[in-house]
């Protein structure tokens, strides 16, 4: 039976990969910040992905880039709240990008389907907020913390540390009274690694994987991809697209990107190629 990933009133059918748009609304997120802090420009972007066939809208107001400061509970609320709020009533599958519990309560009430924590509800009292709600969660791996993660990033076993703390993450979301089919896992690429560290975990996806739960990736325009390639973040789609095909042909379950309409069509040539997407043929959604 095809495995679902539940989030708010959605259930995802596991057949084909899934694709997060990007809707940062931060006034310094590396790759478009500044481009989506006007609302209505904001809006007019997601609901362009949401087009060209995003599954989910991941709306973040915190910049977690390295060396990015924190950002006031207040300033986050107010840049994510509006957004939320319009495009959940339109029936969109918005998640909500956020380390803050009093953002993940206020997403939630707003009609919000997913909590995505870069921190993986370590914060007081998040994993009680997703747990009273019926919200997806997305749990990411991050060493240290974004101020400081990109200073020297040190494991032992990159790939069974990360796979050993979302697991134990996962287990303590179940615990609390998330239900498994609402968890997904994120290796966290550039989040405290090297790029020798961010390779092994792309090419050890299949060892996320076989944990059950749905891997989400973000690799989208970031820092390693640039160094591989030597292109600046506007010119990383190629990449972008090379490490998303990478990703879900290990067994990457969701790719969070900022290039949907072309994340999709390569998806939905890789899902043409494959025999192995089970039985359901529903094709990638073409607006
Ligand atoms: C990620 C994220 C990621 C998850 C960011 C950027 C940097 N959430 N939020 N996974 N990256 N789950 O937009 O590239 O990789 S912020």
């Amino acid at each position: 039976m095809t495995p679902t990933f539940r989030c708010g009133s959605f259930a995802f059918r596991r057949a084909r990969p899934l694709v997060m748009g990007v809707l940062n609304v931060t006034p310094d997120s590396f790759s478009d910040g500044g481009r989506h802090f006007d609302p209505g420009r904001a809006l007019a972007h997601a609901r362009r992905m949401r087009d060209d066939g995003a599954d989910l809208i991941d709306i973040g107001g915190e910049s977690t880039r390295p060396g990015a400061m924190p950002v006031a509970e207040g300033d986050e609320l107010s840049r994510v709240m509006p957004l939320v709020e319009v495009l959940a009533a339109e029936g969109i599958a918005v998640a909500v990008d956020t380390r803050k519990p009093a953002v993940m309560r206020a997403a939630i009430e707003a009609g919000a389907a997913m909590i995505n924590d870069v921190d993986a509800l370590t914060a007081a009292g998040a994993i009680e907020i997703c747990a009273d709600s019926d919200v997806g969660v997305c749990l990411m791996h991050m060493q240290r913390e974004p101020r400081t993660m990109q200073e020297a990033p040190v494991y032992g076993d990159v790939v069974a540390e990360v796979r050993d703390f979302l697991v134990a993450r996962a287990r303590a979301c179940e615990a609390a009274g998330i239900a498994t089919e609402r968890i997904a896992i994120d290796p966290g690429f550039g989040f405290g690694k090297t790029l020798a560290h961010n390779l092994a975990l792309l090419r050890s996806i299949g060892t996320l994987a076989a944990t059950g739960y749905p891997v989400l990736v973000g690799l989208s325009r970031k820092s390693s991809l640039g160094e591989i390639t030597g292109r600046g973040v506007d010119e990383r789609l190629p990449a972008s697209l090379a490490a998303a095909l990478a990703a879900v042909s290990r067994g990457a379950a969701i790719v969070r990107v900022h290039d949907v309409r072309e994340t999709v069509d390569a998806l939905k040539m890789w899902c043409a190629v494959e025999e192995n997407l089970g039985s359901d043929t529903t094709p990638l959604r073409s607006r």
